[in-house]
């Protein structure tokens, strides 16, 4: 059984950058329907339903497929938004420093092309879907996917990631992705990215 976990913050926290309205809705409503319906799928599954929900996403092929899809949508959504609202903080934003601002400057160059390079993935995924960090068997590296997919499918650790459903902006920014994204910036929770990073190391 999964559960919605609590927002590790005040809905209203991530103002200016992300509005409270938007925050109520995403996590209350659309979180909420991924776990809802992720349970409900799982519900006859007595072998599957306790699988912790990472460990789930890499073994779809042994989903029974009639219910393969909707454990892949509303899974993927449920571990997409846990990480989601922690890596996000009233006061994040900035650079990270330590050993994963090291390692992003060693992967990407400076900063600034790494900022560059997560942005265009994120404004290039084409209708809905997000934009990855992850570890790939050692070394960082720059995704996205369609729809609630997760580089945890592909064997991957993502250990940042942007929500570009419109869903997460419409509200505030309407059609303007890119405004969404720059704004973003500006709450990411580099100490919790950091604390992902050294443990998926
Ligand atoms: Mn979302």
């Amino acid at each position: 059984m999964h559960t919605l976990p609590d927002l590790p913050y005040e809905f209203k926290a991530l103002e200016p950058y992300i509005d409270e309205r938007t925050m109520k809705i995403h996590h209350g409503f659309h979180h909420a329907t991924y776990v809802k319906n992720l349970n409900d799928a799982l519900a006859n599954s007595e072998n599957l339903k306790d699988v912790e929900i990472n460990k789930l996403l890499t073994m779809l092929d042994k989903i029974p497929q009639d219910i393969r899809t909707v454990v892949r949508n509303n899974g993927g959504g449920h571990a997409n938004h846990s990480l989601f609202w922690e890596i996000m903080s009233s006061d994040g934003g900035g650079e990270p420093d330590g050993s994963l601002g090291e390692e992003i400057q060693n992967t990407f160059g400076e900063f600034k092309k790494f900022k560059t390079m997560l942005s265009d993935a994120a404004k290039n995924r084409f209708g809905s879907g997000w934009a990855w960090l992850s570890l790939s068997n050692g070394k960082l590296e720059i995704s996205d996917t369609p729809n609630q997919d997760t580089p945890v499918m592909e064997g991957k650790t993502p250990i940042l990631g942007i929500d570009v459903w419109e869903h997460a902006y419409y509200l505030k920014h309407q059609n303007r992705r890119v405004d969404y994204i720059e704004s973003w910036w500006n709450v990411v929770n580099w100490k919790e990215v950091q604390k992902r990073f050294d443990e998926a190391k």
